[in-house]
C-alpha cells in the first residue's frame, strides 16, 4: 500500500458511474472518521474488488487532517457525489446512525456505543470500545497481510494518535497499542515525535465558528428528530475563544431546531488537556439536566459559574464525550 497506489485507486474510483458501496464517516469529519472511511473503502477494493468509494460529508477538512492526508484530500468525493448516488448501499465508520439514510446501511465499523433505538439487527457490525475506529481498520489490514508503506502507515498512525490524544491511558485499549506498534514500525516514526506535530495543526485553529463545527455531533431520536447537539472546541490555553461568541453559536444551533446544545471548550498546554468549560443553551430545564449530568460525572471539583456554564479545573475528572453522551441521552429521555 503506497501513496501512489492510493492516488491511483482514488482516480479510478472517480470514473465509476455506479459504485457498489459508499463508505461514510460522520458529518463533522475528523481524522478518525475520514481516515477510517478512506481505508475501509480502499481495503474493500483491494481485498474483494468491490467498487467502494469513501465520501466526505463536508466541503473542507480540518487543518490536522490536511496535514495528515496531504494531496489526497483533493480527491476525496464530497456531499455532491453522495447526492449523485441516492440508492447505493452504505458502510458507516466512526458512527452508526445516519437518520435520513439508515435503510441503506449494510455495515458499521465504530468505537462508539450505538444510540438507543437504532436498529442494527440486519447490519454487519464491528463495534468495539477501542480508542479509534482507525485501529479496527488497521488491524483488518494487518490480518489480511496488507503492507502499508511509510507514508500510508503515517496516515493511519496519525488518525489513531489524534483520536486517542497521543495514546492517553484513558482513551487507549490494547488493540490501539497493537495497531500503533505495527504502524510505528512501518512508519519509522514514534508517537512521541509525531503526535505533537499533529496536535500543533489541530490547536492552531482559533476561529470560534470553525472550532464549533469541527468536532460537532448531533444526537437524534429513533425518528431522526434532534435531541442534543454536542461540540468540542480544542484550543491552546492562551487562545480560549470568547465565551459570548460560543454562546451565540449555541443559540444559532438552538434556533435551527436542536432543543439543547452543549459546547465543551478544552484548553491545552504542551502537557495535554487542562481546564474545561461547558456551556449550554436551549430550554431551561434541559440545560439544567445537561449541566447537572456533567457535574455528576465530573465529580466534586466541578464548579457552576452561571446558569449555562460549568467549569472543570485541571484537577477535576475530564469525562470524554463517549462517556457523557449515553448518560445525557438517558437523562434527557426521562425529561420527555
Ligand atoms: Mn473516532
Amino acid at each position: 500500500m503506497t501513496v501512489q497506489a492510493l492516488w491511483e485507486y482514488m482516480q479510478v474510483s472517480r470514473t465509476w458511474d455506479a459504485p457498489d458501496l459508499l463508505v461514510l464517516g460522520h458529518a463533522a469529519p475528523d481524522a478518525d472518521a475520514l481516515v477510517s472511511a478512506l481505508f475501509e473503502a480502499w481495503r474493500r477494493y483491494l481485498a474483494e474488488g468491490t467498487k467502494a468509494v469513501s465520501v466526505m460529508q463536508a466541503h473542507s477538512v480540518p487543518r490536522e487532517v490536511a496535514e495528515l492526508l496531504g494531496d489526497v484530500v483533493a480527491l476525496l468525493p464530497t456531499q455532491e457525489d453522495l447526492a449523485r448516488w441516492p440508492q447505493v448501499p452504505l458502510v458507516l465508520t466512526d458512527h452508526s446512525h445516519a437518520p435520513d439514510k439508515q435503510d441503506r446501511v449494510v455495515a458499521v465499523i465504530d468505537h462508539h456505543r450505538p444510540q438507543p433505538g437504532v436498529d442494527l439487527s440486519l447490519v454487519e457490525t464491528c463495534i468495539q470500545p477501542v480508542g479509534a475506529t482507525t485501529t479496527l481498520i488497521a488491524l483488518r489490514l494487518r490480518e489480511q497481510g496488507m503492507q502499508p508503506d511509510r507514508d500510508v502507515a503515517r496516515m493511519l498512525l496519525g488518525a489513531i494518535l489524534l483520536d486517542t490524544e497521543g495514546l492517553s491511558p484513558t482513551k487507549t485499549k490494547p488493540e490501539d497499542t497493537q495497531a500503533v506498534t505495527w504502524l510505528c514500525e512501518r512508519a519509522a516514526m514514534q508517537p512521541d515525535a509525531y503526535f505533537p506535530l499533529l496536535r500543533e495543526a489541530l490547536l492552531s485553529e482559533t476561529e470560534p465558528s470553525v472550532l464549533y463545527r469541527r468536532d460537532y455531533r448531533q444526537y437524534t431520536d429513533a425518528q431522526g428528530a434532534p435531541v442534543l447537539g454536542f461540540a468540542i472546541l480544542k484550543v491552546w490555553e492562551d487562545t480560549v475563544p470568547d465565551i459570548q461568541a460560543v454562546r451565540a453559536l449555541l443559540q444559532q444551533d438552538v434556533a435551527a431546531g436542536c432543543p439543547v446544545c452543549v459546547a465543551k471548550i478544552s484548553s491545552y498546554t504542551a502537557a495535554g488537556p487542562q481546564e474545561e468549560h461547558y456551556l449550554a443553551a436551549g430550554a431551561e430545564q434541559l440545560v439544567e439536566t445537561v449541566l447537572e449530568t456533567v457535574c455528576a460525572v465530573a465529580g466534586p471539583l466541578a464548579q457552576r459559574r452561571a446558569a449555562d456554564w460549568v467549569f472543570l479545573p485541571a484537577e477535576a475528572g475530564r469525562p470524554g464525550r463517549k462517556t457523557l453522551y449515553p448518560r445525557l441521552l438517558e437523562r434527557l429521555a426521562e425529561k420527555k
